[in-house]
């Protein structure tokens, strides 16, 4: 067993309190004293975070209210900031002490913990280290090793963090290049969404805007971790549970988060004991891949009630004439709905009839109600049909393009939606490549890219030689990481642009970098004085970004320069693109996205500064719906309830894994091993179980267990040593950490049509650990 598996037992008991509340403020103060932080400077910085005149925060991509709170940042959003702001450096006396092979045995914790990139370095085969090397000649053989390859073999992934101006750059130089391979994070994430959103209602991005909280008088949570994931919309959310709008939850784990809240924020809130706003109305633990059926139950009861009051010749329960004037197919997914009968409904839920129809009821009362949601819809075989199934929902009673409602899916990394507006995709379509012709002199590749799991399967097949990382740990965060992490040694080139080193850079090609670049949270000058940069959140409104903290090291490069410098090695003369001079003045790139996309950005440079950002215009904010036929259209999902399709003939020994997130870690980030809300802590390699299922399988809490993928594609994929706890869960579902987990996902186990890894459905088998040096290993702590 590697070091970078063993992890102490953990302890697990029931967390009792609410989400934020003094734990939150304790675990604060310990980060920041571990990262060498003074309380003053982490202070200071954070009085900055999501403020007008402040930075993005680079954790979340909640909102940013125009009247911004004090401190207006979470928890999360503090941890990230401390850990990018740690005074800890991996230095070029680090990478002279420690050869690669020994790194890659280190847990992620450790390799993140080590601090900030400071030097450019290259990978030295005979002396299998990272050696430092300058800027110059990385940019220089970076740029022939690309001349010497086929575009079409080159990757150019984005993690999601990086600025619309960095972003618009990027794909430019991938296309300029010759590529149009521009895979990103939300391939993993939330492209069910982009796919899903854009045939029901004309577009890829949710259509719920902060100010609609004020008039929302119901909300659905479905599939997301809200207290953790996106702790700041617990605030508008406590805002409106005060007001007395009902909350009903969907998830098959009982997350703390979406159940009481303090605001730490609040002086009044901490100082009472026990207090705490109750999040959730109801709180209702489905079976993992239940949603559809779910939603189904409520769409019935929807149905009753209408048909109750044409009985009465009282008025509609639908908004018939919302749907005779807008939308398409309903007769289809009405005809679908009624003929689902109840008792499949209940089984594929696992709730009770009674349940969904109070949520029904309550539906069918409310005027304006918001659907949020986030990976516990989009990564399942039929996350696509998940997000359409909501959108239905919603459309029964006009519930889009309405003040106060609308769909609302969470997206993940600060400006991964950003990207995806200023072009970084790997579809033509939804690029302006006649306009980039236009602009910049340049032929654009045509032909569709590789999203992530094309990318893999490139990798592994070897047709892929090169990977350019714009941010991100792409091998530990894809499924299949361990024939990925084998693959990617017979990679050409692998350049990695980063803030802090992670497992990615220790899988070397035949040519290897790293760049260390700053973070967004540190100044940032140019020839024309400090810059500011761009996002979009989640709600489609564009904020800017000004850093301010002394960068980590004099030797490091803003990631629009690294970007240009690359473009000017690799492509010089291939295009008009006035690289130094963009790089000089980034507002001169807001220039350039304003003139791609007249339609999102008019006037950029002068509003991106306004408090709470400037909303980019969505068609379908205002009931026009950009989709073939010109309408919103109801969709009946494809395979019916089933998540996949053999999910009732499994047999009792395969249970369902979700991989999820803890509340101290961001992706492949792990602050730390405590997951306070679920009540975990000490270790990350542990297996929640119902209680009956495991006095089934004779199992007590800290039994060590083994888990293998239950797949008859001759692939042994396992991970050993689990320690199984007792948890509140459905029978029949599991929850796991990701990344740890990942090599437990097959490549091919993903949505229809997104690809996105359906991360939270792996079958598995457990069985109790064999092997006793695993027990031995797992029992001895790590350093
Ligand atoms: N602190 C912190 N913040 C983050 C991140 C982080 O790692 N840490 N990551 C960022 C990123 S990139 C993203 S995409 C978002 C992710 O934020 P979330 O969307 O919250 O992602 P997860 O935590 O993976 O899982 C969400 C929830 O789905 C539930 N779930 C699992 N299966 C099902 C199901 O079948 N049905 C339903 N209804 N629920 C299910 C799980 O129990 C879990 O509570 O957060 C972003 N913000
Ligand atoms: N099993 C399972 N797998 C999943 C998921 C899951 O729920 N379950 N979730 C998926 C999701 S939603 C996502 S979004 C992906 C995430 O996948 P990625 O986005 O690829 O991974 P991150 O962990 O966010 O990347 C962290 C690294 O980014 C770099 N970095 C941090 N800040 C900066 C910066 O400012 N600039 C640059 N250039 N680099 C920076 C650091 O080097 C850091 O180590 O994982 C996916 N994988
Ligand atoms: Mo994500």
């Amino acid at each position: 067993m590697k070091r970078s598996e063993i992890q102490p037992e953990p302890t697990v008991a029931p967390y009792d309190e609410p989400t934020g509340g003094w734990g939150s403020v304790k675990s604060l103060a310990q980060k920041s004293l571990a990262e060498g932080l003074a309380i003053s400077t982490i202070w200071n910085t954070l009085y900055k975070q999501n403020k007008p005149d402040g930075f993005a925060c680079v954790s979340c991509s909640w909102a940013k209210p125009a009247d911004a709170n004090t401190f207006e940042f979470c928890e999360n959003g503090a941890k990230a900031t401390i850990w990018e702001q740690t005074k800890r450096r991996t230095s070029r006396d680090f990478f002279a002490r420690h050869k690669v092979s020994e790194l890659l045995d280190w847990p992620d914790h450790d390799l993140e913990k080590n601090g900030r990139l400071t030097s450019p370095m290259r990978y030295d085969a005979s002396l299998d280290q990272y050696v430092p090397v300058s800027w110059d000649s990385a940019f220089a053989e970076i740029g022939r090793e690309l001349q010497a390859l086929d575009p079409k073999s080159v990757i150019f992934y984005a993690s999601g963090r990086a600025s619309l101006e960095t972003s618009y750059m990027y794909q430019l130089l991938a296309r300029v290049y010759g590529s149009q391979n521009l895979p990103d994070s939300s391939n993993m994430c939330h492209e069910s969404t982009s796919v899903g959103l854009p045939l029901s209602i004309g577009s890829p991005v949710g259509t719920v805007v902060y100010e609609d909280f004020e008039h929302c008088d119901m909300m659905l949570f479905f599939g997301h971790n809200t207290g953790t994931n996106a702790p700041r919309l617990l605030h508008p959310l406590q805002e409106a549970r005060k007001r007395g709008v009902p909350v009903f939850t969907f998830n098959p784990v009982e997350e703390r988060g979406q159940m009481r809240f303090k605001n730490p924020q609040s002086p009044a809130e901490m100082l009472s004991p026990g207090a705490g706003t109750k999040m959730s109305s109801e709180y209702f633990q489905l079976r993992c891949g239940g949603d559809i059926a779910a939603m189904t139950g409520i769409a019935k009861t929807v149905f009753q009630l209408d048909d109750e009051a044409v009985a009465a010749g009282a008025a509609r329960v639908l908004d018939t004439a919302f749907i005779a004037e807008h939308c398409h197919g309903f007769e289809a997914f009405e005809r679908f709905v009624r003929d689902a009968s109840w008792e499949s409904i209940e089984r594929r839920s696992g709730l009770a009839r009674a349940e969904l129809e109070e949520v029904g009821r309550t539906y069918a009362r409310s005027d304006a109600v918001m659907a949020h949601y986030g990976m516990g819809l989009t990564q399942h075989r039929n996350g696509v049909d998940n997000v359409r199934m909501l959108t239905n929902l919603l459309l029964m009673r006009g519930n889009i393009g309405k003040r106060g409602a609308g769909i609302s899916p969470i997206r993940g990394h600060s400006n991964v939606q950003g990207q995806r507006t200023v072009g970084i995709t790997e579809k033509p379509e939804l690029a302006p490549l006649d306009k980039f012709r236009e602009f910049y002199g340049f032929e654009p590749p045509r032909e569709k890219g590789m999203a992530t799991v094309e990318a893999c399967q490139g990798i592994l097949d070897g047709s892929v030689k090169a990977f350019i990382g714009l941010g991100g740990n792409f091998s530990r965060a894809v499924p299949e990481t361990e024939a990925i992490e084998t693959a990617w040694r017979n990679l050409r080139l692998h350049v990695q642009i980063s803030t802090k080193l992670n497992r990615n850079h220790l899988l070397p090609g035949a040519v290897t970098f790293i760049l260390p670049c700053l973070g967004r949270i540190e100044r940032d000058r140019q020839a024309s004085g400090d810059q500011t940069v761009s996002i979009e959140d989640s709600t489609a409104c564009i904020h800017g970004s000004k850093g301010w903290r002394p960068p980590a090291s004099p030797e490091l490069l803003s990631e629009p320069r690294i970007v240009a410098e690359i473009a000017k090695a690799t492509v010089p003369g291939r295009s008009t693109i006035p690289w130094d001079e963009w790089v000089g003045d980034y507002a001169k790139v807001r220039d350039e996205i304003e003139r791609a996309y007249p339609q999102y950005f008019a006037d950029f440079n002068k509003r991106f500064l306004q408090p709470g950002g400037f909303h980019r215009d969505l068609p379908a904010c205002r009931r026009e719906w950009k989709t073939e036929n010109g309408k919103a259209n109801f969709h009946v999902p494809e395979d019916g309830f089933d998540t996949d399709p053999d999910i009732d003939t499994r047999g009792p020994d395969v249970f369902t894994l979700m991989t999820l997130r803890s509340n101290d870690q961001f992706n492949t980030t792990v602050y730390g091993y405590d997951d306070r809300l679920r009540g975990i802590s000490g270790s990350r390699m542990v297996l929640l179980m119902n209680g009956e299922d495991m006095a089934r399988l004779q199992l007590r809490d800290q039994d060590l267990v083994d888990v293998e993928t239950h797949a008859d594609d001759g692939v042994d994929r396992r991970v050993k040593g689990l320690r199984v706890h007792a948890y509140k869960l459905p029978k029949g579902d599991v929850g796991g950490y990701y990344p740890e987990l990942n090599r437990l996902i097959p490549l091919w186990h993903h949505a229809k049509d997104s690809h996105v890894p359906a991360a939270k459905s792996v079958p598995i088998r457990v069985r109790r650990a064999t092997d006793p040096a695993t027990a031995q290993a797992a029992a001895t702590p790590a350093e």
